[in-house]
């Protein structure tokens, strides 16, 4: 039986991923790997878009592989993947640029709040056509569904309206893919500014729970996250944003419903719903970080499976380009 195709990546941005990027992708990636032939990969390339290290870049991709290993995406069930990998990305990205109205790229949100963040300087050509390569990323698959958070769906927009651009012109080359955002409830913020998201670049580090970070740390850090001065464990997005963000990681670490949790620790003060938190948070990323480790203490075998991975992925995607050459024009090599 063939499954309904699903693509989905991460950046290589930083030496851990977040608890947000745990909640709000991996977790729904791993449920999902079962009813969709899934495609995960490590966009290498995107990273590339800010300053980087070279060999910094290289653990950070190894890494982020190891984290979606160890966070349950299976490798013999699912095609995990670096990006630069397969060249057809970078390949098909050219092609769907050439498609790409240069207003429309300039339409994007993320890239005016991204360059209006790193200032002129820091604000490259890559940075602007980020989602045409991200385009080319999901529809090399034949894609059905994209897994996203609530950022990303005006990228997938543009990708749908390049496929379907593309299918009219050329014929049809692409499935055209439907955006599957993800709930405001797996939406994690900063521990310390609980308006702002967790993010792998956020500016301080004290509001931020690493997946490999010690586990007593990811501890203190629970312990000493921004609450208010009410004192009662509520769920309540506006005036509470700090316990109820707690209450967020909570449920969707143990797969509990707020409201049992809110009934567990009425009358409770915070203190003690913290300790609460900070054991769900050990007893969840302690396995998860000790099997990152393991994958990382032998990277020649990491390595072999993201190589045999993208052997799979290259297959699907040299199709899809070739038959892309073909109908643009492009004279094959004899
Ligand atoms: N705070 C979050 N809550 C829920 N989901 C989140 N994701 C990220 N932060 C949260 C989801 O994780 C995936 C990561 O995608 P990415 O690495 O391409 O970049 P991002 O979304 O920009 O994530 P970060 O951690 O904030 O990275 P940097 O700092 O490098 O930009 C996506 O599925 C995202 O929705």
């Amino acid at each position: 039986m063939t499954r309904p195709r699903l693509y989905s990546g991460m950046q290589p941005s930083a030496d851990s991923l977040q608890v947000g990027n745990y909640i709000g992708a991996l977790l729904q990636w791993r449920d999902l790997q079962d009813a969709y032939e899934a495609f995960f990969s490590v966009v290498d390339l995107h990273a590339l878009t800010q300053p980087n290290d070279p060999a910094e870049l290289r653990e950070k991709t190894r890494r982020t592989a190891a984290q979606y290993i160890a966070a349950g995406i299976e490798p013999s069930r699912s095609t995990l993947y670096v990006q630069s990998h397969v060249r057809a990305h970078a390949e098909l990205a050219w092609i769907l640029s050439t498609i790409t109205g240069f207003g429309e790229a300039n339409r994007m949100t993320q890239f005016k709040d991204k360059s209006a963040r790193y200032g002129t300087d820091q604000t490259n050509v890559g940075l602007f056509t980020y989602p045409v390569l991200m385009a080319a990323d999901i529809l090399l698959y034949q894609t059905d569904i994209v897994p996203v958070g609530d950022d990303q769906k005006q990228h997938v927009e543009l990708t749908r309206d390049l496929a379907e651009r593309f299918n009219a012109r050329y014929g049809a080359a692409f499935t055209v893919p439907i955006p599957v955002i993800q709930k405001e409830t797996a939406r994690i913020y900063d521990l310390q500014n609980p308006t702002a998201k967790m993010s792998k670049s956020a500016e301080s580090d004290a509001g931020v729970l690493w997946l490999l970070d010690d586990p007593a740390v990811s501890a203190k850090k629970v312990m000493r996250a921004v609450t208010d001065s009410e004192g009662t464990v509520r769920y309540d997005r506006e005036s509470k944003p700090g316990v109820s963000n707690l209450l967020t990681i909570y449920a969707a670490l143990t797969g509990r419903q707020i409201p049992s949790i809110e009934d567990e620790y009425a009358g409770r003060g915070y203190g003690d719903f913290k300790k609460g938190l900070a054991e769900v948070v050990v007893n969840e990323f302690g396995p998860v970080r000790e099997r990152a480790l393991d994958l990382l203490a032998d990277p020649g075998e990491l390595d072999r499976v993201l190589a045999s991975n993208a052997d799979r992925a290259a297959e699907v995607a040299d199709a899809t380009l070739s038959d892309v050459y073909d109908r643009v024009g492009l004279l094959r090599r004899s």
